[in-house]
């Protein structure tokens, strides 16, 4: 059965959180702050080691009925139950979605096209961790009897931006392994990924679903290329492997038939990290920490499926960003993780969520009217506080801003950690209380500038009111990276069923590569 299809903004719901916007538009943070005792323990949910504070939100209690009126009225308890039973919900290309499966250990089958696909799952994580084992312990042995040294990842867009930003962000518990990236056609990007690296001691992970992709191929070719000016093409079977579903090709190549790792048309590029796509993660941190990122996930997964959506909280992350973005016209939400080991986060969410839900045509083919995807951006703190923040600040913009941050740091410096989590804090308390006329002029006078007062006083006041949520975890291990990436990913399904719009296409990418290859032809 298919997604059922709604206008949004003809729901019952809809009408009312229209009219409840109107009443309430001009809600004071710091007087809901003032009059609410417990607002904080209210708008917050906990779930093992993360805690989910929304309640620097311009909401009241009635904002969340409303919101969680209108999820019911699109029937997202059922959406959610084809989501992860494998419906085809990805109707435009007649697929299932799911990336559930890949990280799910209870013994519920999960049927596509009538066979259950668990068991090629657990398959293949078996081989991911036989092949790392191997790799990692020194064992698997170069064309001149070397252990590998580095590992190098060729993909493009969900064959790259996941595993890099995993990579990175776990590099507190990598192994002696160096791990790169190479996804550009500009061969400057490939020349110097190379540079540096020895045809012996190197394996190279190719991956790509389709094994057609140019920039992919383009680059594998280049690589083989430099590779057989020191070895021989009977070497290729110890220095390549492939993750993907065309299997010709890769057999093509030259990869021998025992290093391929299959992916499936059930799994969407960009939510394929959890699978083979994931086989670099697997060699940086090894099998065990790569296990750890999908538990994680599948216990967000678990309280996605089975939570109340008021303590749900990719829905209510969700509901909140709909919210801003369809009734107070917010254009932009902020990824601002204050750890610098998810630097890589923010881009990683662009395409999770901009290639998602960057949708203007309806389930029902039409045209929509109102605003669907959200474009999401950010940097880590507390650099970004030197860079853009001034805009989030004291600008024009509304931009609502995810706040990620983690009690304990992997390192220790504990004086380090502490003026960072007070930057964490200090960011969102100044967002929503801001500093008023008054408390400016009382500085001004203290500090002796009275002359100034008149001069300065209007471009020190900051108006507050701007909304944060502080997504905040114990530790920075895998499965808080596995529920925090999970968390984002459900949050885009709800959106998508909210909006009507099919999330897991992407034609829109297609236009400029058809462009691309006439133009190289001519
Ligand atoms: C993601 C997209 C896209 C895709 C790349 C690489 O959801 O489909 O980013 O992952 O175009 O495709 P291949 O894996 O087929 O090379």
């Amino acid at each position: 059965m298919a997604l059922k299809n709604y206008n949004p903004t003809k729901t019952n719901s809809w009408y009312k959180l229209s009219e409840h916007f109107n009443a309430s538009q001009n809600i004071v943070l710091k007087e809901l702050f003032q009059n609410e005792e417990n607002r904080k323990g209210k708008f917050s949910i906990v779930l093992d080691d993360l805690e989910v504070d929304y309640s620097k939100n311009k909401i009241t209690q009635e904002t969340i009925d409303l919101l969680v009126e209108l999820a019911n009225e699109v029937e997202l308890k059922d959406a959610i139950e084809k989501y992860f039973t494998g419906e085809i919900i990805n109707a435009t290309e007649g697929r299932a979605v799911l990336h559930t499966a890949l990280r799910s250990t209870n013994e519920d089958a999960i049927l596509v096209d009538g066979k259950d696909i668990k068991p090629k799952i657990q398959t293949t994580l078996r081989k991911i961790r036989a092949f790392s084992n191997k790799v990692i312990s020194g064992k698997w042995k170069g064309y001149t009897g070397k252990s590998i040294t580095d590992v190098v990842n060729i993909g493009i867009g969900g064959s790259d931006l996941g595993p890099d930003m995993v990579v990175e962000s776990l590099k507190f518990y990598k192994n002696k392994l160096n791990t790169h990236f190479v996804s550009n056609v500009d061969g400057d990007h490939v020349s110097e990924v190379l540079r540096n690296l020895n045809p012996e001691t190197t394996l190279f992970v190719i991956v790509s679903k389709t094994f057609t992709t140019q920039e992919t191929i383009s680059n594998a070719n280049t690589i083989k290329n430099w590779f057989l000016k020191s070895a021989s093409i009977f070497d290729v079977a110890k220095h390549f492997v492939a993750v993907s579903t065309n299997l010709d090709a890769v057999y093509d190549f030259g990869i021998d038939k025992n290093n391929v790792f299959p992916m499936w048309n059930w799994v969407g590029g960009r939510f394929s990290l959890w699978s083979a796509v994931g086989l670099s993660i697997s060699l940086a941190v090894g099998f065990d920490h790569f296990r750890g990122l999908l538990d994680g996930a599948e216990e967000m997964d678990n309280h996605f499926r089975t939570a109340n959506f008021e303590e749900n909280i990719p829905v209510v992350l969700a509901l909140l960003s709909v919210w801003y973005n369809n009734f107070y016209g917010a254009e932009t939400e902020a990824i601002l993780p204050y750890t610098q080991y998810l630097s890589k986060l923010p881009s990683y969410l662009q395409q999770a969520v901009m290639e998602s839900n960057g949708k203007g045509v309806d389930r029902n083919g039409e045209e929509v009217s109102y605003q669907t995807g959200t474009i999401v951006w950010g940097s880590t703190g507390t650099n970004m506080q030197h860079a853009f923040m001034q805009l989030v600040h004291q600008g024009t913009k509304l931009i609502p801003a995810d706040f990620i941050g983690f009690k304990t740091s992997l390192h220790g410096l504990e004086d380090h950690h502490e003026k960072l989590m007070a930057n964490y804090k200090a960011q969102m308390d100044a967002l929503a209380f801001g500093k008023t006329k008054e408390e400016v002029h009382l500085e001004l006078k203290t500090s002796g500038d009275l002359d100034k007062i008149n001069s300065l006083l209007p471009y020190k006041v900051f108006q507050g009111n701007r909304p944060s949520n502080a997504i905040l975890f114990e530790k920075l291990t895998p499965k808080a990276l596995g529920k925090l990436i999970a968390l984002y990913e459900h949050k885009i399904f709800v959106q998508g069923i909210i909006w009507n719009i099919y999330s897991y296409d992407q034609f829109g990418v297609e236009l400029g590569k058809e462009l691309a290859k006439k133009i190289l032809k001519k």
